[in-house]
């Protein structure tokens, strides 16, 4: 009787649905832009990932998209950011920058003018990951559509796959000591935590040194190249300073915890192609290990420090607060 009951309440729902122009995919109701009434591509039901994104996007609406000095994104506001809510005059920018459109190494072919197909959305596509941490995203006019909502730009902007484009994270931190090696503590009486930024050179900002994850690379290997490459400056090494500090990384950067995994809050994000990270927390409890580094910014990072982390620190992107869950993590100050 309560089958009977559920099959016909779910066809009651997608009626009232599709008089409404959306349908419904599971709990989550999925909308569409500028007010038209298409039919939505059924999807299954993989789960996001426990620590996926949650709230709204903030920066993936900013004013002028980046790298562009008059490219500007169609406003939403806070409350039309979600598909399911309608929003009939929303007219986004299109937008792909000529270097992704001319089909460099990284980036997916020109969909929109019929230069190449993708038909693996939501699945591992040969090397590329077209898998999202935040569930299975909607593929609406055969553009996949960004899981958090709507960002005022269609199509890809700078970044080269359509959907998610994958990246890691490496969060390094220490404990803040005094000349004496004394732990410093926080207004709340605990411990202050430091850790390695590096300034990208894109847009001067301060971040995680985090890098794409290159087809068929692991998230682990990604994320000693990049540290090496953007806080340690492993580009301009010899060979045999290679791996010297191969060799002091290598242990470290093997032993670390997944603190994040999921959409980041990426100001180059567009409606139909965004950031997705894997952050890994490595902390040295007594100094001794990443003592041994010796700092040098190279490749996209044109300065790198050791950075106090509090609540009052303003990163990249949503880096901020993968260091809250860093700090979370170890009980440090926050
Ligand atoms: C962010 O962009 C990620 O969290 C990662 O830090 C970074 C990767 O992009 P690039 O630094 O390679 O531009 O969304």
């Amino acid at each position: 009787m309560l089958t009977v009951v559920f099959i016909v309440w779910c066809y009651v729902r997608d009626a009232v649905g599709s008089i409404l122009g959306w349908t419904t995919n599971g709990n989550r109701m999925i909308g569409f832009s500028n007010g038209v009434r298409r039919l939505s591509i059924k999807i299954g039901q993989t789960k996001p990932s426990k620590m996926s994104f949650g709230g709204l996007h903030c920066k993936a609406r900013c004013e002028i998209y980046p790298r562009t000095k008059d490219v500007k994104r169609f406003k939403v506001p806070d409350d039309k950011v979600r598909w399911n809510v309608p929003f009939p005059e929303y007219s986004p920018t299109t937008f792909t920058t000529e270097t992704v459109l001319s089909g460099p190494y990284y980036a997916d072919p020109d969909i929109c003018s019929g230069k190449g197909e993708i038909t693996k959305w939501n699945e591992i596509d040969g090397k590329v990951s077209r898998v999202s941490f935040e569930g299975k995203y909607e593929v609406v006019d055969g553009l996949p559509l960004n899981p958090v909502g709507r960002t005022g730009l269609k199509h890809r902007g700078c970044l080269g796959r359509w959907g998610p484009n994958h990246a890691a994270d490496p969060i390094v931190t220490r404990w803040k000591r005094t000349d004496d090696d004394e732990i410093v503590k926080g207004e709340d009486g605990k411990p202050v935590m430091e850790f390695v930024s590096i300034q990208r050179r894109d847009n001067g900002e301060w971040a995680i040194p985090g890098g794409m994850v290159e087809p068929g690379s692991l998230v682990s290997a990604t994320i000693k190249q990049e540290f090496g490459e953007e806080a340690m400056n492993s580009l301009e090494m010899s060979e045999e300073e290679k791996k010297e500090m191969h060799d002091k990384i290598e242990d470290f950067l093997s032993h670390g915890d997944k603190v994040y995994e999921g959409y980041v809050d990426d100001p180059r994000n567009t409606d139909n192609a965004w950031m997705e990270t894997t952050a890994y927390h490595f902390h040295d409890d007594d100094g001794t290990k990443v003592g041994q580094f010796n700092l040098h910014a190279g490749d996209d990072a044109m300065a790198v420090q050791w950075m106090v982390c509090n609540s009052s620190i303003n990163l990249y992107a949503s880096h901020t607060s993968f260091l809250q869950q860093a700090a979370k993590r170890i009980d440090a100050s926050w």
